[in-house]
């Protein structure tokens, strides 16, 4: 039997999103407009002493939301519901390496690794991957030299020495994405509502800063995220390109799309 942690489990998880009377063909967009206004919190997945799946819709960050509307997304509907087990097992897959849970340092913390695992089990497929031919080598360290920031690091040496292995099997590899300066504010006719965007930065030891997903509003290419700023999830009211440019540490963009 399957056990997981249901924290302020709400219904939010199994409802496919059909809100403020937008019926949009895209299951991704759907279901992330559900998710508008869901209170911004930090660190829901760190609340218990050991690994375990959580599944909080109530308060996400930017990478709890995405995850939450990907397993929506792929599980199948059961008159308009989404079954519970479905939604489960399609989030451990998501968030855990081979969908298994051994572990904090089983929990694909950075977004390569996440995406490596999501293409690998056909859950995910690369975009940029495929349509980008600029390339960044990756250098992934952050996490265990920040362990401090990491209350399942700070206090486990065993911990940090696995997280640093990860890091080293992740580092050196070459990725393909979009420099911000090729991103025009009104998208691209290969980037698709509902899209995911990972966003790239520059921080040392870091591959990804920020998760969202792609929405066309008035001819532009914007973004439905989790907002640490606005404390919610919102659609941004400016384009991606140009919160791209309003972020001198952010270096452009990774595109996955769910695998139908
Ligand atoms: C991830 O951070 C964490 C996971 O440990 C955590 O910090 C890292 C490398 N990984 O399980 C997961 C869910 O809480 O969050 C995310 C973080 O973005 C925050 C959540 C946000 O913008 O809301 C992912 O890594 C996505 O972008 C980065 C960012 N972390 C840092 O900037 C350190």
């Amino acid at each position: 039997m399957k056990t997981f942690t249901t924290i302020l489990f709400s219904a939010l998880c199994f409802t496919v999103g059909n809100v403020h009377g937008q019926d949009h063909k895209n299951v991704m967009l759907n279901n992330a407009i559900s998710f508008m206004d869901v209170p911004y919190v930090a660190h829901t997945l760190d609340v218990n002493d050991n690994e375990e799946l959580v599944i909080n819709c109530d308060e996400v960050d930017c990478t709890t939301f995405v995850e939450y509307v990907l397993a929506m997304s792929l599980s199948p509907l059961e008159d308009g519901q989404v079954a519970e087990g479905d939604f489960a097992n399609n989030l451990q897959k998501i968030r855990y390496r081979d969908g298994k849970i051994d572990g904090y340092t089983s929990r694909l913390h950075y977004i390569a690794d996440w995406i490596n695992n999501g293409v690998r089990d056909g859950l995910i497929q690369d975009i940029s991957g495929a349509r980008c031919t600029d390339t960044q080598k990756l250098s992934i360290s952050y996490m265990s030299t920040h362990p401090q920031l990491y209350k399942q690091l700070t206090n486990s040496p065993g911990n940090v020495a696995k997280m640093k292995k990860i890091e080293k099997a992740l580092s050196g590899k070459e990725i393909r994405y979009l420099p911000k300066d090729k991103l025009p504010n009104e998208g691209l006719p290969w980037i698709n509502d509902g899209d995911i965007i990972a966003i790239t930065t520059n921080t040392p030891g870091l591959d990804v800063a920020h998760l969202g997903i792609a929405f066309y509003v008035d001819g532009k290419l914007s973004l439905i995220h989790a907002s640490s700023k606005e404390k919610k999830v919102v659609v941004s009211n400016i384009a991606l390109s140009q919160m791209l440019k309003n972020n001198n540490s952010w270096t452009g963009i990774r595109v996955l799309r769910m695998k139908q």
